[in-house]
């Protein structure tokens, strides 16, 4: 353990008033802190351990730091100012004092808390899919939805490409398109013969990424080819009951040796479409929105309505069947994949 910094008389009086002010002016802390010895720097939250958290300074140190108590939340990409000169003799270097605004959050439904950050910060969603057991375009258009929602870009990677013939190959190649044609990058993955990693790679450069997809399509595979240090468990069933399971479950963020961080935790891994309502999964289909408030209907379900401009587009061959259907597939899942509070009543804590 470090070893602690021996501070004079006049220096502890001076901090203890200083915390005692903090702490009885608890939404104002910035100012309070700002004038006395603290010294505050700017860090990158790197991991996050039930009442801890890591930070990474810009010279790549990092600490481990006590949070403020007004700090409603932090999580693994949040950038922070931290005080160095109050930590206590509890292995703790330093205080996150204040937590600047995400310009992105992924969240997940807590079982008690409603909806919880997991992750700030993310520049792009690396949704994964695989070939194998099969490729399905209905998970990716949930996952569509879920970034589409948030707002951070999706990049599409099928995985296990080694596994197809070139006829295969053509045919996943023409599922795909309807993708690109939308506008998202799509990335053909091996971690076999390593195929497709270096275009992977430079999509990850200088970005912060999440990896999310279901279990077993290869996401640790692919971190481990790109990442070795980070060294994740491959072939293990993750527990994708989620919905409060997760609590204690830390993400930490790592840079990729090219340049670029990933975050990562089971938690982030399983970000998706709990709780979105109806309105915001029809804007998820980004090519549903320039016929949204056109159909006859005001409430027009773009089903069997008549007068109704989504599946007439369908029809014109404007809008992909693959993704129409998808949609009311979503919609059709919806209310089993909420999470229900009236289940796991022996959990509460
Ligand atoms: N053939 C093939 N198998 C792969 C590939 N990537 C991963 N796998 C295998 O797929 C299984 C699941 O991979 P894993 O990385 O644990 O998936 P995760 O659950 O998404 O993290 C493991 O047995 C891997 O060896 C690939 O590109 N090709
Ligand atoms: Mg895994
Ligand atoms: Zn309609």
């Amino acid at each position: 353990m470090k070893k602690k910094r021996k501070l004079t008389q006049q220096q502890k009086r001076r901090m203890n008033a200083n915390r005692a002010k903090r702490l009885s002016k608890d939404d104002n802390v910035l100012s309070d802190t700002s004038t006395d010895n603290a010294q505050f720097v700017s860090a990158t939250v790197v991991g996050r351990f039930g009442q801890h958290a890591d930070v990474e300074l810009e010279d790549l140190r990092i600490l481990r730091c006590h949070i403020r108590r007004n700090i409603d939340s932090v999580v693994c990409g949040d950038r922070v100012e931290v005080s160095t000169d109050l930590a206590g003799g509890d292995g703790m270097a330093g205080v996150i004092e204040e937590v600047h605004d995400r310009h992105s959050v992924l969240t997940r439904p807590d079982f008690y808390d409603g909806i919880k950050p997991i992750a700030a910060n993310i520049d792009q969603i690396i949704v994964v899919s695989a070939i194998l057991p099969e490729l399905s375009t209905h998970i990716i258009d949930r996952y569509l939805v879920a970034c589409e929602d948030i707002q951070v870009p999706p990049v599409i990677v099928v995985n296990k490409i080694d596994m197809l013939d070139s006829a295969e190959h053509e045919n996943v190649d023409k599922q795909l398109q309807v993708y690109r044609d939308l506008g998202y990058p799509v990335v053909f993955t091996s971690c076999q013969s390593e195929s497709g990693m270096l275009p992977l790679q430079a999509v990850l450069n200088h970005k912060t990424s999440v990896f999310v997809g279901q279990s077993g399509v290869g996401k640790s595979s692919i971190i481990n080819v790109l990442l070795p240090e980070a060294n994740e468990d491959t072939g293990v069933i993750s527990d994708t009951s989620g919905l409060g399971q997760h609590t204690t479950t830390t993400a930490k963020l790592l840079h990729f040796p090219s340049g670029g961080d990933l975050i990562d935790s089971p938690g982030v891994r399983e970000f998706g479409l709990w709780h979105l309502p109806i309105e915001q999964i029809t804007r998820g289909f980004i090519e549903f929105r320039d016929y949204l408030g056109g159909c006859k209907f005001r409430d027009c379900k773009h089903k069997d309505d008549p007068g109704c401009l989504i599946r007439a587009a369908v029809e014109q061959g404007e809008i992909a069947q693959q993704r129409y259907d998808s949609y009311h597939k979503i919609l059709a899942t919806l209310d089993e994949n909420r999470p229900s509070h009236a289940e796991k009543p022996g959990l509460r804590r």
